[in-house]
């Protein structure tokens, strides 16, 4: 119980800092998925390819100004909390190595997909870099 405690108030300590840590995004950056195109109708393998105006791509972990890397949102919204590291999870994908694109395998059927920058902790941006949210409908393997 005591461990508990102590453990709880560390991760408390911890998120206090990151909050006030939050990278800035540069005015007039944007982020946007190039590929699919909002309403398309696509097959498996889906390649879906980020796009980043303004800002520079760089890999988790490493401290460079003005550069955060990608994190695609399938089927769900950005986290209520931006102000917290990203969580990975299979619809809140990380890109750490500072990848531009991937490929997915989607059940058939209508998905959203939509991409936010986070900075080198996994913190989105202050204000946040979100693109707008597409619907692609899958019509499976070919
Ligand atoms: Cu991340």
């Amino acid at each position: 119980m005591r461990m508990f405690a102590v453990t709880a108030a560390l991760v408390l300590a911890a998120s206090a800092v990151s909050a006030q840590d939050r990278s800035p995004s540069t005015a007039g950056a944007e982020v946007y998925i190039i590929s699919p195109k909002d309403g398309a109708t696509v097959h498996n393998p889906v390649l879906v390819q980020f796009g980043l105006k303004g800002m520079g791509v760089a890999p988790a972990g490493t401290k460079y100004d003005n550069s955060g890397h990608h994190h695609l949102l399938i089927d769900t919204d950005p986290p209520a909390d931006q102000s917290a590291p990203l969580p990975a999870t299979d619809k809140i994908v990380h890109f750490g190595k500072g990848q531009t694109e991937t490929t997915l395998n989607l059940t058939p059927g209508k998905h959203t997909l939509q991409l936010l920058l986070a900075d080198l902790n996994h913190i989105p941006h202050s204000p946040p870099l979100l693109s707008k949210k597409i619907t692609i409908t899958v019509k499976g393997t070919q």
